[in-house]
Order: structure tokens, then C-alpha cells, then sequence
């Protein structure tokens, strides 16, 4: 038609399996209640990874992957009028409408009034903003932060104080906000409670350092790659643990290590077979087990159902249970603040060309956050 459109950096995934491309694509101007962000940086999750490698079900390519941003907004569509011209946002995958039944339940932070299209790469209006060549490329989690601009539903941006670093605090738009919220919201931790945490990268490191805050007793940090182990002890782990050190599971590790089990164990992995163990390191009667990780199209969870009759308890956390835009704003106030450190987990900044090597690098178990710059 004859709406207007603009020239885009963005690094597009065509198909699962292969490197993005970093192409020039077009995007078409905001419709109504739509706003047009200027991405400066984005961090790179392992969810990303995960929908690149063909395990998502919801994955559909081409797209523009990407969902841990901060930015500016540029323009908006009509009847917008929470955000203008220059505010300063950090784009939510799990959106706040405050009008949905999930919004007035006080009980989630899964708005749902745009979830059908966002888990179908589309705006709320069932079309897509972006082409690359006249053909349609995909949105991905109401976000697309791999693109210089994108295009997302006003509902599904927490606008920020504008002296925050966005460099730094784009990573409280998935990783640390997960981590960190699923201890505070989802589990509760209560001061002097023991803490297991399950994959020490972006997500359980950040649950390390809700752990602290929440004065954890004992918190001990689990990976099977132990080049993880220093930052873990830095971030407030008081034990480590490699499970192929051991030749007994690693669930009876913990219970003997812990006397009985822990109080809470979280899974950031993504791996079925470590939220069996993440569970059954609960300790009886009351020991709760938070499943963060992502895990692939077909997998399953299993446990003998006495796991859960003598009392342990296995829930879930998205987002770490905090509405965006309620409550992003105040977690980027407390990273300025010094409150939630965002330093430790940037172990590598790259620009958007050379963002191929941010997955590398994760594959690799090297880094915890690669920031990309435009
Ligand atoms: P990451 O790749 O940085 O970290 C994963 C860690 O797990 C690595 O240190 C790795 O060595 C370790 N690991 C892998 N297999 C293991 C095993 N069998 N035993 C022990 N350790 C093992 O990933 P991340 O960015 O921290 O994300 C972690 C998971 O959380 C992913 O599944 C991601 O999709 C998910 N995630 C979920 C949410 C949510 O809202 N629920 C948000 C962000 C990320
Ligand atoms: N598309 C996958 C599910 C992916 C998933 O669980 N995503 C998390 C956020 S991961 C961020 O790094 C989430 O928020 N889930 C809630 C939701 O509504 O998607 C699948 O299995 O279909
Ligand atoms: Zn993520
Ligand atoms: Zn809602």
C-alpha cells in the first residue's frame, strides 16, 4: 500500500539451524496502538538459541529474533498515549494490558491480551511489520530486538528512566528480571532458607543474586561446566557443585549435602531430566522446586507422584512473575541504585554484525551475556 516504510539493520533468522543474516529489511510504520522503537542494544538469551534450533514449537521463520532490548521510541500509532517520541523503553515479551482477566486477577503476570498473535510472530492485528524483498519476515515474542527498529504493541513496553544505562539495563528485559523475580515472586525465599540452583548462566546467576537479597542461608550452585563456578561465589554462592564430580544422582548429592533436602531448587537449564533431579532435592514436607528452563517441542516431565504426596511442591515461573510495566521501571530505579548488580553478567559486548558469535560463544560456555550494540 501506500503506508510508509523504513530501512532496518537487523540480523534475520531464515531457517532453524542456520546463522541470522544481517540484512537491511523493511519496516512499515506503527498502526494503532503500535509504537516504533529504536533498539541501542539487546542482550542475547539462550531462549533465542532455543528458537533458532528448531525446538520451539511456536518458531517460524524467517524472523527477527530477540527479546532482551532496550531503546527509544521513534513514533507511534494512532490512540497511543502512554510512551512519545524519545521515551526511553525496555520492550516485555510478557505484556501488561491491566484490563485482561489475567491482569485483574492479582494472581499472574500473564497478560493474555495479545498472546494468540505473539505466539504466531504477528501483531495484535494478525500482520507483520517487517519484509525483507517484498516477503513477510516474522515478529518473535512481541519483541524482535535484533532489529535497529521494530515495531511493538504498547501494552508490551515498560517505559524507564531515561539516565539508565541501556547497555546495561536491556537485561532486566528477560534474564536478570527472570532470575530475580522467579526468587521473590514465584518462590517467596524467606531468610535463612537453602537455595539449590540449577545451570549458573544468565538466568541462575541472577537467581543467585535474588538468593541474596533475600538472605538465603546456603546457596548452592549447580553446572556441569565448572569455569562457571567463580562468578557464581562471587554473585553469593556458598557451594558448588559439578554433578559429573559424583557417581550417585545428583538429587542424592544435595539431599546428603543439605541434611534432608532444600527449601527451594530452581531449574535454568531447560533440561527435563534436571528438573526431575531440581525437584526430588526438595526437601520432604515442604520443599519447593521453581522450573525456569525452557525445554524443546515433545519433551516431558516425569517424578513418582510420592515426590509430590509427602510434600514437595514443583511450580513454574515466566518473567519471573513481574508485570512490566508496573513494576520494570522500579527494577531499573534499584540497578541504578546499586541494587540489582547488571555488571557481572555482561562478559562479552558485540556489535549487530558479529552477533553469530554471541550464540558461539553460549554454545561454548563462555559467556554469560553478550550485549549487541547497533
Ligand atoms: P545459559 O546457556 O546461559 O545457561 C545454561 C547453563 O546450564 C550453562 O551454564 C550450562 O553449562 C548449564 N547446563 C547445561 N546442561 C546442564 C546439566 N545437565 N546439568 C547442569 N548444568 C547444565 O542459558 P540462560 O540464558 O541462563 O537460560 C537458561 C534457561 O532458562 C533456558 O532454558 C532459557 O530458555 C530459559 N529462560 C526462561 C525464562 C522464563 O521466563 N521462564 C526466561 C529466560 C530464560
Ligand atoms: N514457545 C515455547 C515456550 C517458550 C517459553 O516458555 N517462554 C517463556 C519465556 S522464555 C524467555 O527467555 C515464557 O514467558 N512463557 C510464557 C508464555 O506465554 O510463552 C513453547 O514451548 O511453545
Ligand atoms: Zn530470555
Ligand atoms: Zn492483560
Amino acid at each position: 500500500g501506500l503506508e510508509s516504510r523504513m530501512k532496518s539493520r537487523a540480523a534475520v533468522a531464515f531457517a532453524a539451524g542456520k546463522p541470522l543474516e544481517i540484512v537491511e529489511i523493511d519496516v512499515a510504520e506503527p498502526r494503532a496502538g503500535e509504537v516504533l522503537v529504536k533498539i541501542s542494544h539487546t542482550g542475547v538469551c539462550h531462549t533465542d538459541a532455543f528458537t533458532l534450533s528448531g525446538a520451539d514449537p511456536e518458531g517460524v521463520f524467517p524472523a527477527v529474533l530477540g527479546h532482551e532490548g532496550g531503546g527509544v521510541v521513534v513514533a507511534v500509532g494512532e490512540g497511543v498515549t502512554s510512551v512519545v517520541p524519545g521515551d526511553h523503553v525496555i520492550p516485555l515479551y510478557t505484556p501488561e494490558c491491566g484490563e485482561c482477566e489475567f491482569c485483574r486477577s492479582g494472581k499472574t503476570n500473564l497478560c493474555q491480551k495479545i498472546r494468540a498473535t505473539q505466539g504466531k510472530g504477528l501483531m495484535p492485528d494478525g500482520t507483520t511489520r517487517f519484509s525483507y524483498r517484498g516477503e513477510p519476515v516474522y515478529h518473535y515474542m512481541g519483541t524482535s530486538t535484533f532489529s535497529e527498529y521494530t515495531v511493538v504493541a504498547e501494552i508490551s513496553l515498560a517505559k524507564i528512566n531515561p539516565q539508565a544505562p541501556l547497555e546495561k539495563v536491556c537485561l532486566l528485559g528477560c534474564g536478570v528480571t527472570t532470575g530475580i523475580g522467579a526468587v521473590h515472586n514465584t518462590a517467596k525465599v524467606q531468610p535463612g532458607n537453602t537455595v539449590a540452583v540449577f545451570g549458573l548462566g544468565g538466568i541462575g546467576l541472577a537467581v543467585i543474586q535474588g538468593a541474596r537479597q533475600a538472605k538465603a542461608g546456603r546457596i548452592i550452585g549447580i553446572d556441569l561446566n565448572s569455569a562457571k563456578f567463580d562468578l557464581a561465589r562471587q554473585m553469593g554462592a556458598t557451594d558448588c557443585v559439578n554433578p559429573a564430580d559424583h557417581d550417585k544422582p545428583i538429587q542424592d548429592v544435595i539431599v546428603e549435602l543439605t541434611n534432608g533436602g532444600v527449601d527451594f531448587s530452581f531449574e535454568c537449564i531447560g533440561n527435563v531430566k534436571v528438573m526431575r533431579a531440581a525437584l526430588e532435592c526438595c526437601h520432604k514436607g515442604w520443599g519447593e522446586s521453581v522450573i525456569i528452563g525452557v525445554a524443546g517441542a515433545g519433551q516431558e516431565i516425569s517424578t513418582r507422584p510420592f515426590q509430590l504426596v509427602t510434600g514437595r511442591v514443583w511450580r513454574g515461573s515466566a518473567f519471573g512473575g513481574v508485570k512490566g510495566r508496573s513494576q520494570l521501571p522500579g527494577m531499573v530505579e534499584e540497578a541504578m541504585r546499586g541494587e540489582i548488580a547488571l555488571d557481572p553478567f555482561i562478559t562479552h559486548t558485540l556489535p549487530l554484525e558479529r552477533i553469530n558469535e554471541a550464540f558461539d560463544l553460549m554454545h561454548e560456555g563462555k559467556s554469560i551475556r553478550t550485549v549487541i550494540h547497533f
